[in-house]
Formats: structure tokens, C-alpha cells, sequence
């Protein structure tokens, strides 16, 4: 991530905070992990939507038919923030979003859509079965997130796992590194919904 996508980073960091601020209905990681096999189908649903918007069949989708979409979602950005959000979610810098980033970015917009006239309509994007799931997803975030500080510590994650008594630590310091990709030592949302495609199986090197 360069400077150029900090900006957005602070926003998303900004939004995940001040709706943590709001709790969770997960009360449990057994819950979580209960809800993966409805929150696969639904993502694996989405892969629909991610091929109707890759309009040239290449198996990605490039700034320009990411542009077609947020249209067609009738979700607004400016030009340079739907430039950041393509950066920021092109994990792998090929200049293209690939299925499981596709699912990364609608989730992020998703967060950032809160506040804007989510009041008077009840879906954000016009997806709301897929929108239920990034709800999921962004609740159980927050319920790891035990300090609300935006970020899941490794204790966090460690004591989360802990108390369903049913796992050891390794799993939990094991699931920890999958997601602190930049071994800072605490994961962001962004790191996390990374994580969260491959636990429920979506395979991240469909292309060629
Ligand atoms: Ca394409
Ligand atoms: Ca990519
Ligand atoms: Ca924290």
C-alpha cells in the first residue's frame, strides 16, 4: 500500500471504528464460525455479479468496468476514490480485481456506505442478501475486536479462541499470522476480510 491509498486506509479504520462503537450481536468465535457455510454460499453467489461486471471476460475486473459497476450499484465516489479503493483491494498490483478482492472491495464500500442514506433504504447497494453477509462479517470483526480500537491484536484473537474452550492457542496464534500480513502484530479490516475469503474456501488464484 502506498501513500496514495493511506487516505482511504483512515477511512476505513475511521468507519470500522465508529461502527464498533455500535457492538455486536456475535457473542462467540462458535458462532462465527457456525455462520461460514451460509456466508461461502452467499459469496460464492456474488461470483455472478463479478462476472456480469467483467464485461471483457479477462477474469478481472480493471478500473474502467469498476467504474461501470459502482454506476450500476448506483454507489457514488469520486474518480480518485474509486482509484484508491482499486488500489487498495489489488492486493497482488495487477492492475486487476480478482473474484476474492471483488469480495474485499464490495465489502469495504459496504462499510463506507453506512452513513450515507443507509437511514431511509434498508440496502445500501441494492444487493441485500450479499449486504447481510458483509453485516456478518463486520460484526464478527468487532466482536474480536474486544478494545474497539480498530485493529485485532494477537491477544485479542488468542482470548476470543480461548474462551470457546474448545481450541488450542495454536490455532488461534496460527489463524492470527494467515491475517497480519504485514506482521505488524494486529490485523485491520481490510486484512481480515482477506483472511475471511480463504477460510470459507473462495480461491484466490483462479487466473491463469
Ligand atoms: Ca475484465
Ligand atoms: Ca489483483
Ligand atoms: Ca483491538
Amino acid at each position: 500500500m502506498g501513500d496514495r491509498s493511506a487516505k482511504l486506509e483512515a477511512q476505513i479504520l475511521e468507519a470500522i471504528i465508529k461502527r464498533e462503537s455500535k457492538g455486536t450481536s456475535i457473542k462467540s468465535i462458535n458462532r462465527i464460525i457456525l455462520k461460514f457455510p451460509k456466508i461461502d454460499e452467499s459469496l460464492r453467489k456474488c461470483k455472478v455479479i463479478f462476472e456480469q461486471f467483467d464485461e471483457d471476460k479477462s477474469g478481472a475486473i480493471d478500473l474502467k468496468e469498476l467504474k461501470h459497476c459502482f454506476e450500476k450499484l448506483q454507489v457514488k465516489f469520486t474518480n480518485e476514490e474509486i482509484n484508491e479503493i482499486f488500489k487498495t483491494c489489488d492486493l497482488n498490483d495487477d492492475m486487476g480485481i480478482s473474484f476474492n478482492e471483488f469480495i474485499v472491495l464490495l465489502c469495504l464500500v459496504y462499510l463506507l456506505k453506512e452513513d450515507h442514506g443507509a437511514t431511509q433504504c434498508k440496502s445500501r447497494m441494492g444487493i441485500p442478501d450479499l449486504e447481510a453477509t458483509f453485516e456478518t462479517l463486520v460484526e464478527s470483526f468487532v466482536f474480536l475486536d474486544t478494545n474497539k480500537d480498530g485493529h485485532v491484536s494477537k491477544n485479542e484473537m488468542i482470548r476470543a479462541i480461548e474462551e470457546t474452550k474448545q481450541s488450542d492457542g495454536q490455532i488461534a496464534m496460527k489463524r492470527f499470522e494467515e491475517m497480519d500480513w504485514d506482521k505488524n502484530g494486529r490485523v485491520n479490516f481490510k486484512e481480515f476480510l482477506f483472511a475471511f475469503t480463504r477460510w470459507v474456501g473462495i480461491e484466490d488464484d483462479e487466473e491463469d
